[in-house]
């Protein structure tokens, strides 16, 4: 199976066809406008990423790195690629072994796992972190839909009653144990530690979606910024092009490589991460929407255009259904996790890059929102903090997290006006 995400519904948003053509031709303009601001790159860095996958991602990022590279195999790297088979193994219930050990191995964001049972027992969600695919598994005993919001494919794997398995990262793993004893822990999966599963070590947390009845689920992936100071450091130094990020970049917009990555079928993973911060909202408004999964059985994660204020606001008034209670909800809870943010420790002295606010609400009035995903969340250096709100430039870490979260409250707070 390719890396490139699957979709189960497409939202007709592309700069020719769009509904608001004034804002779209604007939008167009500026993407137009930082395409040709690449070009003209000949003085920036061309940095490219060194990625890992497992699988067959691997398989196929390696093919198209070999041909790119005249042959060579390149030295990869990635934060689950420390996984080790030295963790403690927990009593795992055999029966839900291997739900997502299809050719998938590879997987980042939000997973939901779907307990269906059997074909007489209908049991409730079992919930993960961030997908982007739909599918069902067949075993003997259930069967397991599952939707991946964002981030790689196939990172997850349904735990003991009430939890999830993630891939092993040492990096989120040196989070989770730091958040025990922070003020935020109440606001991330709990974290039951590392179990062993076929020969694989893996995280294993709480699911967030337990309590929920027929969840609606939306991951918005916080800060202005996708990538770690040292992953454009790397790519400075080690450049690397992709022809799958070429690929997905060309699914998007077909206008956007220039004539340069044209001509080499590919783009540097820096040019399309920020690529994608420019054309979504996260460059603007220090968040994006990544993926949301309705109780109807709908999922999108087709959200890479939606950039701006007014597209967002339409995309959140659609997850609420334009339930005010809802609303009000999500903003008391953010409004919490804020003032908890400003209290924190942790947060104080991490980078927090890559991580998402998982929003989850039910037809029973049932709203919250957590803080998922810490894989790319670093310490700082002793004795340096950062506010969350400044400007980045490289070197100072900054990654707008709470510039981000002041405007998801914005966004809820002008949709409440328009409910009340
Ligand atoms: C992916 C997304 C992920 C990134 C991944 C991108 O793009 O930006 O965050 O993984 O890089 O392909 P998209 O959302 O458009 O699919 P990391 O955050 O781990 O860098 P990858 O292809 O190197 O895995």
């Amino acid at each position: 199976m390719p890396k490139e995400r699957r979709r189960c519904l497409r939202e007709v948003d592309t700069c020719s066809s769009s509904s608001d053509r004034t804002e779209a031709e604007g939008q167009c303009a500026s993407r137009r406008a930082s395409n040709e601001r690449w070009q003209m790159a000949g003085a920036l860095p061309v940095p490219q990423l060194t990625v890992t996958a497992e699988g067959e991602s691997v398989t196929r990022e390696l093919e198209d790195a070999e041909e790119l590279n005249g042959g060579a195999t390149p030295h990869r790297k990635h934060s689950n690629s420390s996984i080790s088979s030295a963790g403690s193994s927990g009593a795992l219930d055999e029966s839900e072994d291997d739900i997502l050990s299809d050719s998938e191995t590879k997987s980042k964001g939000i997973v939901t796992l779907e307990h269906l049972g059997d074909s007489t027992e209908v049991r409730p969600w079992s919930k993960l972190k961030t997908v982007v695919q739909w599918h069902v598994v067949t075993s003997q005993r259930k069967r397991l839909s599952w939707v991946q919001l964002a981030g790689h494919k196939g990172s997850f794997k349904a735990g003991k009653e009430g939890t999830i398995l993630k891939k092993y990262s040492e990096n989120e793993k040196l989070c989770f144990e730091r958040l025990k004893t922070d003020v935020l822990n109440q606001f991330v999966p709990v974290y039951h530690g590392t179990v062993e599963r076929d020969g694989e070590l893996f995280l294993q947390m709480s699911d967030l979606l337990a309590n929920f009845n027929g969840p609606n689920v939306m991951d918005c992936k916080m800060g202005v910024r996708t990538y770690l100071e040292e992953e454009l450091v790397r790519a400075r130094e080690k450049p690397k092009l992709r022809r799958d990020l070429y690929n997905k970049m060309m699914e998007v917009d077909r206008e956007a490589p220039t004539a340069e990555e044209q001509k080499q079928q590919a783009v540097t993973k820096l040019r399309y991460m920020q690529w994608r911060e420019t054309l979504s909202s996260t460059s603007t408004l220090g968040f994006r929407i990544e993926g949301i999964k309705k109780a109807d059985g709908t999922c999108s994660t087709d959200f890479k255009k939606t950039g701006s204020k007014e597209e967002v606001k339409r995309v959140f008034m659609d997850f609420v259904s334009g339930n005010g209670n809802i609303i009000s909800s999500y903003i008391r809870r953010l409004e919490e996790i804020k003032q908890i943010l400003k209290a924190s420790e942790f947060f104080m002295t991490h980078e927090v890059i890559g991580s998402s606010m998982l929003f989850i609400h039910d037809h029973t009035g049932q709203a919250n929102v957590w803080l998922i995903d810490f894989g790319k969340t670093t310490a700082l250096p002793e004795g340096q903090k950062l506010d969350h709100y400044s400007p980045w430039q490289e070197g100072n870490r900054h990654d707008g997290y709470l510039f981000g979260l002041d405007n998801l409250l914005h966004t809820l707070h002008s949709l409440s006006a328009q409910c009340s």
